[in-house]
């Protein structure tokens, strides 16, 4: 069990079990223990010895500054989703939405201590995560990310950007610029660094397109997860979609981020940070089966500029995740947990060999979308 591992586990567990204890949690907590592999946040799961198992999670406020909006956005955004399960008579309704636990005696859903910001959601039992989904995975997917905008868009609380212009291509080609003007690491002199900017610059105005077409008043904001990598979905053991997790980004957005960063994660042959590149393609009949579901449930409200633009999401999305990887590369890796020096830069490599494979389908993506 975690709390006898040793004295160092000992004190982190003490100080977690702690923090747990703040909240309005059901039974004595048995166990923590790490849980998931995002690149962000800390997570760890609780047991206790009551019915309830839960999530502790160390929200990263370095990058998400504004915990208290955050938190006021997800818990305007699961009880949207709650009732609107309720209404249609969903069974199941607990593993469908995340719960997340206010402290005792309180409203709110999260804990500041030392500058750490802490929350607790309930877990979701016999739910699973996958870092690779086949088609028919993949279509549920696509169904579930469009069912999940489709319920947000009557949602009348407006919601604040926990990051502001996240997805934001203009803003990601600036930082990328700023990155390389500033080298703090000193890794603009790596001849690949130069070689792979060469190669990202002329796909820039191109890229940009969204913001432009978002000023010129053809493209809307609406309410998108964006973050739909496909591990942040939880399926049940008969591969029902159970819910969309990972809900700090939740925000105003184009609908390209959702249909885009699924894909970019899908779709991709191997993982993100593989590093054999050659090994990289973007896997059309997982496109297929996405956008068969997603059309499914986005019809109702996809306007034509949008589903016209639904290949150019395909192929956004690697792209700005390389530029955004990359400028982390050349900042000298503030930004993305890493577990070797080059970590970021293979991503990078991979993300644009990713963006070139699904450049090259583009007129293969149109057909099957009928456009
Ligand atoms: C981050 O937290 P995680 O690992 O789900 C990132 C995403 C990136 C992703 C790349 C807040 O997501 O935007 O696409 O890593 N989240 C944030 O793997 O920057
Ligand atoms: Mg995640």
């Amino acid at each position: 069990m975690g709390l006898t591992k040793g004295p160092f586990n000992h004190i982190i567990n003490m100080s977690l079990e702690n923090i747990a204890k703040l909240f309005a949690i059901e039974g004595e907590v048995k166990e923590i223990k790490p849980l998931g592999n995002g690149l962000i946040n800390d997570t760890y799961k609780i047991t206790t010895d009551g019915p309830k198992a839960y999530v502790l999670q160390r929200v990263n406020n370095a990058i998400f500054t504004d915990v208290d909006l955050l938190q006021r956005n997800i818990v305007a955004v699961t009880t949207h989703i709650r009732r609107k399960l309720e209404a249609a008579g969903e069974s199941d309704i607990d593993r469908k939405v995340l719960t997340f636990v206010p402290l005792k005696g309180s409203d709110c859903t999260w804990y500041e201590e030392d500058g750490k910001y802490w929350r607790i959601s309930v877990f979701i039992p016999d739910a699973y995560t996958f870092e690779t989904v086949d088609p028919k995975y993949s279509r549920f997917a696509g169904e579930a990310f469009g069912r999940f905008e489709a319920m947000l868009a009557d949602l009348d609380e407006p919601l604040g950007e926990t990051i502001p212009d996240f997805h934001n291509m203009e803003l990601r080609a600036r930082q990328l610029h700023e990155a390389v003007a500033a080298d703090k690491a000193g890794r603009m002199a790596e001849p690949e660094v130069r070689a792979i900017l060469a190669e990202l610059l002329p796909f820039e105005e191109e890229m940009c397109k969204a913001e432009r077409m978002h000023r010129e008043g053809i493209l809307p904001k609406r309410i998108c997860h964006c973050d739909t990598k496909v591990n942040n979905m939880m399926f049940d053991a008969d591969g029902n979609v159970l819910c969309v997790i990972d809900l700090d980004t939740v925000m105003p957005s184009f609908v390209f981020s959702d249909f885009g960063d699924f894909l970019r994660t899908a779709a991709n042959t191997v993982a993100e940070d593989d590093p054999v590149v050659e090994k990289v393609d973007f896997k059309m009949d997982i496109f297929e089966a996405f956008a068969e579901g997603y059309l499914k449930s986005a019809s109702v409200f996809l306007t034509p500029v949008e589903k016209e633009n639904l290949p150019y999401a395909a192929c956004l999305f690697p792209y700005m995740q390389a530029v955004r990887f990359f400028a982390d590369y050349i900042n000298g890796d503030t930004y993305y947990k890493i577990k070797y020096p080059e970590h970021n830069l293979v991503r990078t490599r991979n993300q644009v060999a990713l963006f070139k494979a699904a450049m090259a389908k583009v007129p293969e993506m149109r057909k099957i979308l009928g456009i």
